[in-house]
């Protein structure tokens, strides 16, 4: 991997650099004033990271560098993570390098499969998921490396690089196993050397047309890979890493965050959501029927799954996309009619809710990933947030690589209490 390990230590140093310049320039530079209702408030607004792999413009949505979601969309996943890392995509031979990479390490060791079998059968799949990649933590090159004293700080990105590849290079075989053994109760599909990682999911998930399939596997593991820092999922990761736990646990706790119904887990709530719909209404709600639904959720204080976002203020650009991959391969199918039709309807319902109070009425990314794998055969609701959680991982895997590369400390914010609010208050005001 001396093509990668290059370029991720290029794009290193480079970010190391500009830190020293901002640093050394601008060490006392205020970046803002705290409000109380952010530090009551989940820290919404608050700029209080640095996140180098990708940003969120709440009106743009997702950039990775410097390109926008309709810059990499057709892209391979294989060339994101490059991105991710590097900062820029793989040329073919860089391309080759990585695929192979991630080909000498797919193997999963023996015990995992057993291990996989004897899940307890009902266990949720992102639990089984989480818990798989707990399993492999012995694996951790980081970990053999750190506890032997034989690496140097300057060393810590490269040995998790390596936990990196050989972690993400597992990922697609084992979700694909728990959703052939645990929901479809079959023979799990060997993995196959000659498909890129996209391929290889559609494939051993054994969904039929492949082709297409594929097309979908890679767009989805695209989308989901990252978005900036401070989300639940990717924030939960890099702490944990910074404390020098292995990838491992950081991947697996990251993927504890997502599998929550406000984070990745809406995607299993929001075709749940639409299928309830057409169990009430049939596969053709009028957009009066689906309005009175909606307020009627509203009503016994549920939220509306797919709906808002803590950054956005606009569509997720990941939701167009998926739209206009569905209108290209699915556009009749029942379940993308009712995501249409919903869109029509739900943002002016929650723009008069609870006062306007909700900041972003628009729909994110999960209000219509699920439609698309439903229409190839991927039925069990409750496997959507392993699909987005393997991609998730690239952005876990990126963002500790970078941060470990560029020396950040352990992350520790301090906490108050109400009484210290108080005495402050009191003080100040
Ligand atoms: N349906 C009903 N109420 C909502 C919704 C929604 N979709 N979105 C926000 N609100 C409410 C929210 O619960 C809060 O009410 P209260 O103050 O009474 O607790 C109020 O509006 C203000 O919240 P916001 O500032 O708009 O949103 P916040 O940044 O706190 O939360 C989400 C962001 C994404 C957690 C929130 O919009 C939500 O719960 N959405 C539905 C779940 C969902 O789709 N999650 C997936 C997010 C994307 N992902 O992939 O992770
Ligand atoms: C994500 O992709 O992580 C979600 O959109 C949530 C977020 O960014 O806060």
């Amino acid at each position: 991997m001396e093509l990668l390990k290059n370029n991720v230590k290029k794009r290193i140093d480079f970010l190391g650099e500009e830190i020293s310049v901002l640093l050394k320039e601008h060490p006392d530079c205020s970046l803002g004033e705290v409000k109380l209702k952010q530090v009551l408030g989940g820290m919404r607004g608050l700029t209080a990271l640095v996140c180098n792999t990708s940003f969120v413009d709440p009106y743009q949505g997702l950039f990775i560098s410097n390109y926008a979601i309709p810059e990499f969309e057709d892209k391979l996943p294989e060339e994101i993570f490059y991105l991710l890392c590097a900062g820029k995509f793989p040329d073919e031979f860089e391309l080759e390098e990585l695929k192979e990479e991630f080909r000498l390490r797919a193997e999963l060791p023996h015990y995992m499969w057993s291990f996989i079998r004897n899940l307890p059968a009902g266990m949720h799949p992102m639990t089984m998921f989480s818990m798989c990649i707990l399993a492999m933590e012995g694996l951790s090159v980081f970990k053999r490396k750190y506890a032997a004293g034989e690496i140097s700080k300057s060393e810590f990105w490269e040995y998790t690089l390596e936990d990196a590849l050989n972690l993400l290079a597992k990922l697609p075989t084992i979700a694909a196993a728990i959703y052939r053994i645990h929901l479809l109760h079959e023979e799990a599909i060997a993995y196959n050397p000659s498909l890129d990682l996209g391929g290889n999911l559609a494939n051993m998930l054994g969904v039929n047309p492949r082709i297409s399939c594929a097309e979908l596997m890679r767009l989805y593991l695209v989308l989901h890979c990252d978005h900036e820092g401070g989300n639940v999922s990717a924030f939960t990761s890099r702490v944990v890493n910074s404390a020098l736990s292995n990838l491992y646990y950081a991947a697996s706790a990251g993927l504890n965050g997502l599998a929550g119904p406000l984070h990745g887990l809406a995607n299993q709530v929001c075709l749940k959501f639409i299928h309830t719909i057409h169990e009430h209404f049939g596969e053709s709600p009028s957009t009066n029927q689906l309005s009175e639904f909606v307020k009627e959720e509203l009503n016994v204080g549920r939220v509306i799954p797919g709906y808002g976002h803590a950054v956005l203020r606009v569509t997720d650009p990941r939701f167009t996309s998926f739209m206009e991959f569905g209108n290209r391969h699915c556009p009749n199918t029942p379940y993308l009619q009712t995501v249409k039709k919903l869109y029509h309807v739900v943002p002016d319902i929650l723009k008069s809710y609870k006062g306007g109070k909700v900041a972003n009425p628009y729909p994110n990314v999960d209000a219509i990933s699920g439609t698309l794998l439903y229409h190839y055969g991927i039925t069990h609701f409750d496997f959507y947030t392993v699909m987005f959680g393997i991609s998730r991982t690239f952005g876990f895997c990126a963002q500790s690589i970078i941060a470990l590369g560029l020396n950040q400390p352990i992350i520790r914010p301090k906490s108050v209490t109400n009484k210290w609010l108080k005495d402050y208050l009191e003080k100040t005001e």
